[in-house]
């Protein structure tokens, strides 16, 4: 397999508004992350995703932009970013910006333009049509609840947004618009910097006639089938790729809701027609439902590997992987699938070497290296994210669930769990803040911070430290073939990794207490112990038919 430094890597994604506050506004800001490119160096992480840091009006956290060339006021100026970028440079660190452009902000001066009148130059930029008979066009709802479609009266029609009312969707089949966003990404890359991360790049291409679709429990019509990899889709991204990725050495990763294995292998192949990797939502959306994501049921492993293990197999020497467990979109793991109390790290730990130790590139999300866990948001008020609050609003107010059910869903599900501020010391607001944070501080950041981490040997933070530098240590983590052990097991997952004449066996137990693992047979021999998170495991004690695991307990043996 051709080898190439975004296949070694280990990328970090930093939520600016909540990384570090260096002026006391109570919101994180490009200062606040240049003074951590110490901390981010000595975890060893070679790339940092940025998520938005547009001039935005923040009805969805920056991913609403509305000047792709300027930064947010409340995140600092772009002398501030000049800086940011320089010293991560300086640190051996690559920056990725996220690139929103399946929609702007209804502020963006092109949509400005585009709703004034239908003759307006900017008009086709946006995707406009007529009501049926006094209704919206199709029957479509959003991502963040009520229907996709918005009635502008200055012109009478109504024009589409997939997310909030304030996010209207480009018309990338207008050529102009690819123009556009194409010199904007150029733009940016003579800037320096090293990559893109593309946001629901996955539906950027409309089917034309935007047809109906099937009526989801919160009364709308589904829109998936026409709007995820849609007719164009590669075709747009083939001619971004030759106009602007091809010309630089980037990281680039869609975010790709909806993705199959054979969509990826377009997307992501290794012959670099398009992207380099994909971000697939298969193995986080298993414990969705009828309502979308809004209930407390928990993931099953056996599922979790089914899906994760066709994913490592099948782009297998064909494209490539992205590896999360954690992003900005999503309830923490160590909630989901860890434990938050006494076995905190020990599960924090055998989380990371599960998804470490896999074929691909591995994103870790702000805190995840401390543990930082789920929130305990109590009332509603306690939420910011749009996406929350309006799902709460159309879920309850139309009866579909009751106010207890829903806030215990909010409390396990919500975006909001993974935005509030990293935690860095235990002095007040967790040293983020000298002021008052935008969203609460969980309140665990007395014991878990990075101070307290970084202090001692055996904590979570030396642990993912270990875990990158094994990346790069051995070749086999990069490169090798996966295989999945015990498929029905539903407590263990065990798997392995084989390069040239090596091999890594990873074990890993998701159950909070003891189970037995079988040895299988081909491994009851001479191994290296490389990582594990109970430091009395031996490799000897693989050479016994079985050997009695504990809660969470994890191990790589090389042989
Ligand atoms: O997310 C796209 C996406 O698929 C999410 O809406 C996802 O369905 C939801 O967050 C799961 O709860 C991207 C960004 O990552 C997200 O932050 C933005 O809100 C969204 O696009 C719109 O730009
Ligand atoms: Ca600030």
């Amino acid at each position: 397999m051709e080898k190439a430094w975004w296949k070694e890597s280990v990328v970090y994604q930093i939520y600016p508004r909540s990384f570090n506050d260096s002026n006391g506004d109570g919101i994180g800001d490009l200062n606040g992350i240049t003074e951590k490119m110490d901390y981010l160096q000595e975890l060893g992480i070679d790339v940092i995703w940025l998520s938005p840091v547009y001039e935005s009006p923040n009805d969805d956290n920056g991913y609403d932009i509305s000047n792709y060339k300027g930064i947010m006021k409340d995140f600092g100026t772009m002398e501030d970013y000049d800086r940011m970028l320089k010293s991560a440079h300086e640190h051996g660190i690559k920056i990725v910006m996220d690139l929103v452009v399946n929609h702007t902000s209804d502020e963006h001066p092109w949509f400005v333009e585009s709703r004034k009148s239908v003759d307006n130059p900017y008009r086709d930029y946006y995707i406009w049509r007529e009501g049926k008979e006094g209704k919206a066009p199709n029957n479509w709802g959003s991502c963040f609840s009520g229907p996709a479609w918005n009635y502008d009266e200055q012109t009478d029609m109504y024009y589409l947004h997939l997310f909030s009312p304030k996010q209207p969707d480009l018309n990338w089949d207008n050529p102009k618009v690819r123009r556009e966003v194409f010199s904007m990404m150029d733009w940016w890359c003579q800037k320096g910097i090293d990559g893109f991360r593309m946001d629901v790049i996955s539906m950027i291409s409309k089917e034309p006639d935007l047809p109906d679709g099937t009526i989801k429990a919160t009364g709308y019509g589904d829109f998936g089938p026409y709007v995820q990899n849609g007719p164009h889709v590669h075709e747009y991204l083939q001619e971004m790729n030759q106009k602007v990725l091809s010309r630089y050495d980037l990281l680039t990763v869609g975010e790709c809701s909806g993705v199959t294995i054979e969509e990826a292998k377009k997307y992501a192949s290794l012959d670099g027609k398009e992207l380099n990797m994909v971000f697939q939502f298969e193995h986080m959306d298993l414990d969705g439902g009828e309502t979308f994501k809004w209930n407390d049921r928990k993931i099953k492993l056996t599922e979790l590997k089914q899906v994760l293990s066709k994913w490592q197999t099948e782009l297998y020497g064909k494209a490539w992987n992205s590896l999360y467990w954690n992003n900005h979109d999503q309830p923490r793991m160590l909630s989901r699938l860890g434990d938050t109390k006494e076995y905190r790290e020990t599960s924090a730990k055998m989380l990371a070497t599960c998804l470490h130790m896999m074929q691909g590139t591995p994103y870790i999300y702000q805190g995840e290296e401390l543990g930082m866990a789920n929130a305990p948001f109590e009332t509603l008020e306690d939420y910011r994210d749009i996406e929350s609050i309006n799902a709460y609003h159309e879920l309850v107010e139309s009866g579909q669930i009751s106010h207890e059910d829903m806030m215990r869903y909010l409390q396990y599900k919500s975006r909001d769990n993974a935005r509030t501020p990293v935690q860095w010391d235990d002095s007040e607001n967790a040293g983020f803040t000298t002021g008052t944070p935008w969203i609460m501080v969980n309140p665990d950041y007395k014991q878990v911070n990075a101070k307290e981490q970084m202090s001692r040997e055996d904590s979570v933070f030396h642990y993912y430290q270990k875990l990158i530098r094994l990346r790069k240590e051995l070749e086999i983590i990069p490169y090798g073939a996966y295989q999945l052990l015990l498929p029905e097991d539903e407590n263990l997952y065990v798997y392995t990794r084989s390069y040239k004449e090596e091999q890594l066996l990873v074990v890993c137990n998701f159950k909070k207490g003891g189970v037995s693992f079988a040895v299988p047979e081909e491994f009851r021999r001479e191994g290296e112990m490389i990582i594990q998170n109970y430091p009395d495991r031996a490799s000897e004690d693989l050479k016994k038919d079985e050997v009695a695991l504990r809660p969470f307990e994890t191990f790589v043996i090389r042989f």
